[in-house]
């Protein structure tokens, strides 16, 4: 089925079909990975290397609608992080995740990867609450890794400021057995109850109640420890100063609609971002790339 979003033809590792809701997604199927990928928000929505378990968690309440976020897989923040700092009515993590992206080009290469990029062009008349010419692209490489590429380009006359985020669920197999390595010693801004600034010290994250953390000043690589399904997740980026970390434990998860009450525990958020004291200022012109890449291996 022909799509205005899809203006590449697609090499023999995608193709296009109609997903959840009806919402039009590219299935990859390479020699070294599966996946699926929402041209909704560019919404990396499954990732399976071969050899391991799907390394991405999804919502099975998650919501499939145009104007709706998908609870699950990487949602791509843009241009604001969280609830907008004035109008109450806009959209959480910005609109980057609720509009439609545009395949541009999609490509295998000869490691048995396959290279997808999109477009988006933000809504015209620009919303209020983002009047600022821009346009994004998120170039993402299913393989062995995933690799996320989010570009951010100021394509008008006047400096802009911006946060972002590659939200990134992560399937576990109880985050109460988990532990997070990498952020010890790191500030980190706690938003259960407020904001407080407080510090990880040496030991490594684990989960005993709802937590939810803007790790700041941090370029460091993140493991995920998980001896439930024996591996370790790894997640780096590049040119992104804040990791957040997420879980929101019982009582949050049976606030939300699009989350199941019994959830919570197969879940974790490690999120690749530049928010709060970290939001980017772009000038006219100019274009910023933030990366995270992931990795999953066996542990014994
Ligand atoms: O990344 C953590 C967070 O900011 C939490 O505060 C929680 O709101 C989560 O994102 C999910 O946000 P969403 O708008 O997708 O429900």
């Amino acid at each position: 089925m022909p799509s205005p979003l899809v203006r590449t033809a697609l090499p023999p590792t995608v193709s296009l079909e109609a997903g959840e809701g009806g919402l039009p997604r590219l299935a990859v199927a390479n020699a070294t990975a599966r996946a699926l990928v929402y041209l909704h928000g560019a919404h990396v929505a499954a990732w399976r290397p071969m050899g391991h378990e799907p390394v991405l968690w999804m919502s099975r309440h998650s919501s499939w609608a145009a104007a709706k976020p998908i609870r699950g897989g990487v949602p791509i923040c843009f241009p604001w992080f969280g609830p907008h700092a004035t109008d109450k009515g806009a959209p959480g993590h910005g609109f980057a995740r609720l509009l439609d992206w545009t395949l541009v080009a999609a490509r295998d290469d000869d490691r048995g990867a396959t290279h997808l990029s999109f477009e988006l062009t933000p809504p015209a008349p620009p919303p209020a609450t983002w009047p600022h010419p821009c346009a994004a692209a998120c170039h993402v490489t299913v393989g062995a890794s995933l690799e996320l590429a989010l570009e951010i380009r100021n394509t008008g006359t006047e400096p802009f400021t911006f946060e972002e985020a590659l939200h990134t669920y992560f399937a576990v197999q109880d985050v109460r057995t988990i532990e997070i390595s990498g952020l010890a010693g790191t500030d980190y801004l706690d938003k259960v109850g407020g904001t407080t600034l407080r510090n990880q010290g040496p030991a490594p994250i684990r989960f005993t109640a709802e937590t939810d953390r803007v790790y700041v000043n941090t370029q460091a690589a993140c493991t995920i420890h998980d001896p439930g399904m024996r591996r370790r997740i790894v997640v780096r980026k590049s040119r992104s100063n804040a990791t957040v970390v997420w879980n929101p434990w019982v009582d949050k998860a049976q606030a939300m609609p699009d989350f199941g009450d019994d959830e919570w525990p197969q879940m974790v958020c490690v999120e690749t971002g530049n928010v709060n004291v970290h939001a980017v200022t772009l000038a006219a012109g100019a274009s910023h790339t933030m990366t995270a890449a992931i990795d999953v291996a066996a542990i014994a």
